[in-house]
């Protein structure tokens, strides 16, 4: 039985760290600085996010959720709509942001 509990509160962990994940959001609009710092005000300004990154070459927006927290999908696209950008996509990735801009790094 104790057992049982242990692979309970393991799968509950697991559940948990998922729910730490990031938003990458593919935006069309952004061409300059500018237009990333503004972006990334805006989704910073939103509660649940812990880190922004806007990477403009690749048109990709990173959103990280603080922990605990979830991100709100149809926020972050209503922020970046309203500031003028088109948001094409959003999905869930398992990088934080840092780990995001490695990965970017490493690509170069
Ligand atoms: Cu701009």
């Amino acid at each position: 039985m104790k057992f049982i509990n242990f692979i309970f509160a393991i799968s509950l962990f697991g559940f948990s760290q998922a729910t730490l994940a990031s938003m990458k959001v593919t935006v069309n609009g952004m061409v300059c600085s500018f237009c990333a710092q503004g972006i990334e005000k805006s989704l910073l300004k939103l509660d649940e996010t812990k880190a922004v990154l806007v990477d403009l070459k690749n048109k990709v927006v990173v959103v990280e959720a603080k922990e605990g927290k979830t991100l709100n999908e149809k926020l972050i696209k209503e922020e970046i709509t309203d500031s003028g950008y088109d948001v094409v996509s959003i999905e869930n990735i398992p990088q934080t942001v840092a780990q995001f801009r490695e990965q970017m790094k490493g690509k170069k």
